[in-house]
Parts: C-alpha cells; structure tokens; sequence
C-alpha cells in the first residue's frame, strides 16, 4: 500500500469541490450534480499508478527525506491532472474502440442517458486541467513549462491516436502494412509519453529541473512504456476480464497490436491466409480462430521471453544513469509494473 494513498484521495475530494463551485459557471444543481456524477465515475476508479508516481517519484528526487504538506499537496495535485488527464483519453478511446467495460463497469459512454455526451465529458475534463493548474500553480515559476508539457503530451497523444485508429479504417483493411516500427511508432505516441514520461516530467519540474537536461530519462520512459503497450496489447486478449476490469476489443477493432505482429512474423502461408479472413470482424468464431492461432504459435511463451528481455534491458539502462536518485524513481516504476496482470 502505497505511503501517500489516503491523503492522494483527499486532494482528489479538494479538487473536485473547487472544480464544482468554480466561480466561472453558476452550475445549476443538475449540471453540478452531473459534473459530480461523471468525476466519481471516471477519474478515481483505477490503479492510480499514475498519479501516485508523481508523489513518489518527487521524494525519490528529494533523495527521500519527508516531504512538507504542501509538497504532497502539489504533487498531488499535479498527480490528479494526470489521471484527469487519463479519464478524458479513455473516455473517448472507449467510444472510438467501441469498447463495453472499463474498470469493471460499463464504458461511462454506455451508461443510461450518457451517450455522446461523453464526449463533451472529456472536453469537460480536459478543462479541468488548466483550471487545476491556474488555481495552485499560476505563481509557481514552473507554470508555464508544465502547461507546455501537457499541451505537448496531449499532442503526442492525439497523435499516436490518430495513427492507431486510421491504420484501421474500413477499406485500408490490410494486414501486411502491420510490422513492428508501425506498432512501435503508435504506441510511443499513444501511451509512454502520457503514462511514462508525464508523472515523471511533472516531478522533475516541482523539483525545479530543466526538462532539457533529462533526455535520458526520458528515452528510458519511453522505451518503458512502450513495454508497458505491448503488455496491455497482450492481455486484450490473454488477460482475465474481471481482473483487467474491460473486455479486449483489438482482433475485433483490426488493431494494430503487438499479438498480431508477432502472429504474421511467425505464421506460415496457410496460418496467414487463417488470420486475413479472421482478423478484424465482430464475430465470435472469427474471433476464437484467431486466438486458437494465437495459441497455436505459442504467442504466450513469445510473450514471456520479450517481456524478460524487456525487463534486463531497462535495468540496464537505468543503471549506468549518473543519478541515483533518479535511478531509484526509475526503478520503481519499472517494478510496478514487472509481470503486471492488469
Ligand atoms: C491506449 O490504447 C491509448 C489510449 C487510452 C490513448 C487514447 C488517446 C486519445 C487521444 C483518446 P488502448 O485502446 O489499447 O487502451 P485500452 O486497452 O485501455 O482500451
Ligand atoms: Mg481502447
Ligand atoms: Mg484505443
Ligand atoms: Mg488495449
């Protein structure tokens, strides 16, 4: 149990009821109630790994010596843009995947009377962020550098986004574009710069680095999270629903994922031919031959292996960093999320 959870969860209730009676809207009672509704619903529900690691990885900077009350409360804060940041990008993913659960319960796009406007949900939550920032941050010198940062991860986001959805699209429908630097390119972009280098970037700037200094750390983070990718790629399909909390939609979707990749590098003409007339169509039995194929090839035991190397590369990289400071915030994240079931 992580030291900082209870107060993290306090911050969240804080910032929850600035963000209701924020002087900038007069909320009717249903709009507040609706904002309320859709903050519990989305943005606390998960592992809060995120968030919690700009705490962590702040004490780590300070070389582990206690933290003041309004250090935690800042990194705090700036943990809770993150997994704000977080519930925004799943929000929308889940309607562009078409998804059914996240986090053990119905995509919030799903739930009764919600419908599209989630979507306007996340422009919602996207805002928050800055209004967040502005109201504990504004006279900080740091501000401006991490506004520009969420800007920029947020593009980098969007764009690994945009990448993953068009390499799916009805008519573009083919499986010999799908190789390991495309799905390297998209995962880089849609997951490690937000999930990976963001808490720790936060973090550095609370610490009053300059971020231009840290390219090594920053290089390692992504590399870590596009190990993190391929995990969440693998258990789409090998994970336990009721433990990932969602049920794995990217055979269906025609994903470009890391199974599929593996699959074509190892398929002989006729396992090939099986995965073009399956690969991509919502039905069951399409679905099950892919991953009888999947199985077949031994996808789990491939798995394994990229997963140990994965794991003795990075700690090799982590340890010829001069730091160790920042040698210790890299290893637990990379212990975090070592073997991960969900
Ligand atoms: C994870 O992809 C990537 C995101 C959640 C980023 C979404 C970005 C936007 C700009 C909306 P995924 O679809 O594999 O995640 P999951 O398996 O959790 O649905
Ligand atoms: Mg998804
Ligand atoms: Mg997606
Ligand atoms: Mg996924």
């Amino acid at each position: 149990m992580n030291e900082f959870r209870s107060k993290f969860l306090e911050v969240y209730s804080l910032l929850k009821s600035e963000l209701l009676h924020d002087p900038a809207f007069e909320f009717t009672d249903d709009s507040r109630q609706w904002v309320e509704r859709m903050l519990d619903y989305n943005v606390p529900g998960g592992k809060l790994n995120r968030g919690l690691s700009v705490i962590d990885s702040y004490k780590l900077l300070k070389q582990g010596g206690k933290l003041t009350e309004d250090e935690v409360f800042l990194a705090s804060a700036l943990g809770w843009c993150i997994e704000w940041l977080q519930a925004y990008f799943l929000i929308l993913d889940d309607i562009m995947d078409n998804a059914v659960t996240r986090r053990g319960q119905p995509c919030w796009f799903r739930v009764p009377k919600v419908g599209m406007v989630a979507v306007n949900d996340g422009t919602m939550l996207r805002n928050h962020i800055s209004r967040i920032l502005k109201n504990h941050f504004k006279e900080k010198p740091y501000y401006v550098d991490l506004m520009e940062l969420f800007n920029e991860v947020e593009f980098q986001t969007a764009s690994g986004q945009m990448i993953d959805l068009i390499t799916t699209l009805e008519g573009e429908k083919d499986l010999s574009k799908y190789s390991l630097p495309l799905h390297h390119r998209i995962v880089q972009y849609k997951t490690a710069y937000y999930s990976f280098y963001l808490p720790v970037a936060c973090a550095l700037l609370m610490a009053g680095e300059n971020l231009e200094n840290h390219n090594d750390v920053k290089n390692i983070l992504i590399d870590m999270g596009t190990y993190f990718q391929v995990q969440d790629d693998y258990l789409d399909c090998f994970g336990l629903p009721d433990v990932i909390g969602k049920i794995g939609t990217d055979i269906e979707d025609f994903k470009c994922s890391w199974l599929v990749v593996k699959a074509l590098e190892l398929s002989d003409e006729k396992q090939k031919s099986l995965l073009h007339e399956n690969y991509g169509k919502a039905d069951t039995d399409c679905v099950a031959r892919v991953k009888e194929l999947y199985k077949a090839l031994n996808l789990e035991g491939v798995f394994s292996e990229y997963e140990r190397k994965s794991y003795e590369k990075l700690l090799k990289s982590i340890e010829v960093h001069p730091s160790d400071a920042v040698q210790a915030v890299l290893k637990s994240f990379l212990a975090k999320i070592y073997k991960r079931q969900k």
